[in-house]
Order: C-alpha cells, then structure tokens, then sequence
C-alpha cells in the first residue's frame, strides 16, 4: 500500500468516525428567574427550543431534549429556603441527565442555576472518580456570598456555594445544611470579567483563581486566553469539563438581551475561538447557557441574543465556521 492510499483511507475515517464530535447531546431546561430580580429568564429555554436550537444541534449531534426542571415543586416559601431547595433539584436534575448522554446543554435561566449545575457535574464525575473543571464565562465574578453581596442577587453568588475554600466565608444558613461544595479554586479559571465588586476581587485573589479579564482578552487575544485558562485547570485534560457561559460575557452590541449586561465584552468571534479551543480537548461534559432574557430590549434584541446563544452552543458541540463535507455523497459526485 503507497503512503498516499494510506492517508486518504485516514482521512475518510477521521471525517465520519471524527471524535470530535459529541453522539449523544442532551438538552435540559432550567425555566429559572428568581436569582435576579428581572423576570424573564424562565422564558429562555422554551424560546431557545422554538428558534430551532434542537435543529441546529442535530448538524453535529444527536440531541435529546429532557424538557425542562419543575420548580414548582420547590414551592411558595421564602426567598433562602427556595434557592436551597431550587439548587439540590437542578444538581439532583444534572446528575441523573448526565447519566443519558455524551454531553449536556443546560439552558437556564439566571446563573443562580450554576450552583446546581455544577454540583451536580461533579456528583456525577465522582462517581465514574474524575474531578471537574470549570471555565466561568462572564462579565462578571459571581463569587459574592450572601454577606458581601451588595444587592442580595443570587446569581452574583453561586461560586461561594460551589468552591471548597469559600466554605469558611459563607454565613451559617440552616436551608443549606447538607449542601457540600464540589470544586477546588485550582480547578476553576473565569473569562471574560470586567465588572467586579471589590469583596469578589479580593476572594479572587485571596484563593488564588486564574482569571482572565476582558483586559487579558485583548492583550493576549483569545485562542491563547483559552489554552492557559484550559492548562491552569484541566493541564492533565483528565477532568470533566463544565464552561458555564453567561451570554452577559458577550458585548451588548450582540447579546442585549440580558439582564446585567456590561459594555466591552467579548465579540462573537472571540466565543468562536474559545468554543474551537475547548473543542479541540474532547473533555466538555457539560455546558450551561444562562442569562438570557427575552423579555427586554426589542424584537431586533432578542433575536440577535437567541441567535448569539445557539451559535455559542453550537460551536461548543463542534460545529465548524469553516464548514464540513456531507456524511454520505451522492452517487455523482462519489463516482467522479
Ligand atoms: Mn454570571
């Protein structure tokens, strides 16, 4: 056999056997709004399912849609034993979901859910004895505890119920006797922070957290922003992978509908390429799309912000911008 047979028998193997690609993709639906004060996160998942995101999977995937978590059944209770309650239901609903596929798509809802999702990961990952890692994508830190929060929002707060080392930070509270924390500060890194509380600033660098600023996006650009965030967390690649995507990462001018939006962020292209490098490691388990809003801004608004959301999703599953030969030929093109 000539080395030139050799290679091109390879390359038809890589393009349809390419392991890249994720099988299986579930889609789980987080209808949640009450870590924020702006209803209308609960409306993302249904809305992202009726833009087609389940369609546009299927160009990488095979997706299946779990529907959406019940937080009726948290109850009408007071704020603190409702984000207890809402936190143990979606790392209960991450864990068994992971059980059914390759990867996992958690469409929220507020980034409160964070909480859960990435508890629930790690519930999982243990059990197989792997640890996970995870990249927080954000504008901002979302590393308050209930004490230092200047606004009481939940969603600036799920990372000091997720990390170990925020434990000895976090004011006694009897609604979350029980709930452990599951991530190492080794293990996390953020991209794409710019707006910061002073207190969060301070945990950022008391525990040690790879963190790269919008700041370190631009001087660094973003494909080598995300093989050092990848290396400072998972440098073995042994780890399950969480990125945790707050579309408020973006810069308004593409995602406006969102709750806390914050001017600079990151273009589209440079998701693109943090999604390509990610994808180029095979270890993303789970991925979770909060924060949008299709309650504010205009029409034009929630359109560009769906639209950004699923191609940000999608690029995460493999899809590729420079496109991709079809599966199967047609006999005429086949026989040329
Ligand atoms: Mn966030």
């Amino acid at each position: 056999m000539t080395r030139v047979a050799r290679f091109s028998r390879f390359h038809v193997l890589r393009r349809h056997f390419s392991t890249a690609i994720p099988k299986t993709v579930g889609v789980l639906g987080l209808p949640f709004w009450r870590g924020q004060r702006k209803n209308g996160t609960e409306l993302a998942p249904e809305e992202l399912r009726r833009r087609g995101l389940l369609d546009e999977i299927s160009n990488t995937s095979e997706p299946r849609d779990f529907g959406d978590v019940d937080f009726d059944q948290c109850g009408e209770t007071d704020q603190l034993r409702y984000m207890a309650e809402s936190a143990k239901l979606v790392r209960r609903s991450v864990k068994a979901s992971l059980e059914r596929c390759a990867v996992l798509v958690n469409i929220g809802g507020d980034h409160s859910v964070g909480m859960g999702t990435v508890a629930g990961h790690a519930d999982f990952a243990q059990s197989l004895g792997k640890d996970v890692a995870v990249l927080w994508v954000d504008a901002h830190a979302d590393i308050n505890t209930p004490s230092t929060s200047l606004t009481g929002s939940w969603h600036g707060m799920p990372l000091s119920f997720t990390l170990h080392q925020m434990t000895k930070y976090l004011p006694p509270l009897k609604e979350f006797s029980g709930w452990t924390p599951t991530v190492a500060a080794e293990s996390i890194a953020f991209i794409g922070l710019r707006d910061l509380d002073p207190s969060e600033r301070l945990f950022l660098d008391r525990l040690r957290i790879t963190s790269f600023s919008i700041r370190d996006v631009d001087s660094l650009g973003m494909k080598r922003v995300a093989e050092m965030a990848l290396q400072a967390v998972n440098s073995r690649g042994d780890k399950s992978l969480h990125v945790s995507f707050d579309i408020d990462a973006l810069d308004p001018t593409q995602a406006r509908s969102t709750g806390t939006p914050v001017a600079g962020g990151l273009t589209l292209r440079e998701a693109a390429v943090l999604a390509e490098t990610v994808v180029s490691t095979q270890t993303l388990r789970v991925l979770d799309m909060v924060e949008v809003n299709p309650r504010l801004g205009s029409p034009t608004d929630v359109e560009s912000t769906m639209d950004a959301a699923k191609k940000v999703i999608t690029w995460m599953l493999g899809h590729r911008r420079e496109g991709r030969q079809p599966d199967q030929l047609s006999e005429e093109i086949r026989l040329k």
